[in-house]
């Protein structure tokens, strides 16, 4: 099925109802005063985040939505009855950014959080409101207001603690099904996975930890290239980076430069996240003699690498002292 993390949609709160026009007619009752009531507000549109949802696919199938108006107000004073408000389930994770005024409405990380996007237009008044001692049948009433109309980008961004970054075919996705149960697709060909994947990763004693496998980057993604850069929004939340190379190939410096250039284009704070080096395939190699005064020749051209760790997904060499490690770096700085 086909996994969709943006979507845009066209939302429209309710009118107010209009105020009421009528006056007490009774026998013997000859010139009754007013009595027309005031009309019920419009429904208001609210966003709902719940964890049972994971994707943006119902907005595709349909993608205007509406509340319902108010009811105009009636006679003998009665006032219309209120619009029914529209509630819209969502993912946790979503971001809600109104297209008109390009800005952020909210930011949705937890589960049950509501927001209201488009109020309700006002109720009209009835004439009763009018009556003075000067106009004791006014023939005057208000019109309800019509409701906010806004038109919204949703888009979904993966809650996760830990991100795998990479070009396609290092291993990303083996590594994650390794360590999680994460259901990543693998595959010996690029881009195996096209579509972002959360797994969760628990240790023997109870804690656990978020990571996100995303589609490989290659360079010029940001040109739109490959899959392009757009999965790389589901990094956004991480703390941690994990950016995977095949270290059985030739081209290392440049493999890692590719990657970290396309980061750098699609957002820079993804740049300066912390980012662990991940040499995979350690199994690969036929002779480890030289290998220490190889992964020093790598690092000091790229400084602002943290860590680097060598393992093998396929073989489960050094995987279990990583992820101790990552527990660690969550305790020390995600759950401070
Ligand atoms: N020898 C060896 N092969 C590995 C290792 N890890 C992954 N592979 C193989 O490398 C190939 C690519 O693995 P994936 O996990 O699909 O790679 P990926 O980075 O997720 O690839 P994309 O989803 O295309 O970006 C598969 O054939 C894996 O079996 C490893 O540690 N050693
Ligand atoms: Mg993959």
């Amino acid at each position: 099925m086909k996994f969709f993390d943006e979507a845009k949609i066209f939302v429209t709160a309710g009118k107010g109802g209009d105020g009421c026009i009528s006056f007490l007619r009774e026998k013997y009752i000859s010139k009754g005063g007013p009595n027309g009531g005031n009309g019920g507000n419009g429904g208001n549109i609210y966003l709902l985040t719940n964890h049972n949802i994971n994707t943006l696919n119902k907005f595709h199938i349909q993608n205007h939505y509406f509340a319902e108006n108010g009811f105009p107000g009636e006679k003998n004073q009665c006032t219309g009855k209120k619009g029914k408000d529209l509630v819209l389930i969502i993912p946790i994770g979503t971001r809600v950014i109104d297209l008109q005024k390009k800005i952020i409405l909210a930011d949705l990380n937890k589960n049950n959080q509501k927001v209201l996007i488009v109020k309700g237009g006002k109720y009209g008044l009835g004439n009763i409101n009018f009556k003075t001692s000067i106009n004791r049948t006014p023939y005057q009433n208000t019109k309800g207001c019509l409701g906010e109309k806004k038109i919204l980008k949703l888009e979904l961004i993966l809650i996760a603690d830990v991100g795998m970054l990479g070009l396609p075919n290092t291993g990303k996705s083996t590594f994650v099904k390794n360590i999680s149960k994460a259901k990543t697709k693998i595959g010996n060909y690029p881009f195996t996975t096209i579509k972002p994947i959360l797994g969760v990763v628990k240790n023997n004693i109870g804690n656990t930890f978020f990571i996100a496998d995303i589609p490989g980057i290659i360079k010029n993604a940001s040109l739109g290239k490959g899959l392009g850069l757009n999965f790389l929004k589901h990094l956004e939340r991480c703390n941690l980076l994990l950016h995977l190379v095949d270290i059985s190939n030739k081209n290392i410096i440049n493999n890692i430069n590719i990657i970290n250039n396309e980061l750098k284009k699609f957002n820079r704070n993804l740049f300066l996240k912390e980012q662990w080096l991940i040499f995979n395939k350690i199994d690969l190699l036929k002779n480890n003699k030289n290998i220490d005064i190889y992964i020093k020749k790598v690092l000091i051209k790229f400084k602002y690498i943290k860590k680097y760790y060598l393992i093998s997904s396929k073989n489960n060499i050094g995987i279990k002292k990583l992820c101790c490690n990552i527990f660690e770096y969550i305790k020390k700085n995600i759950n401070k």
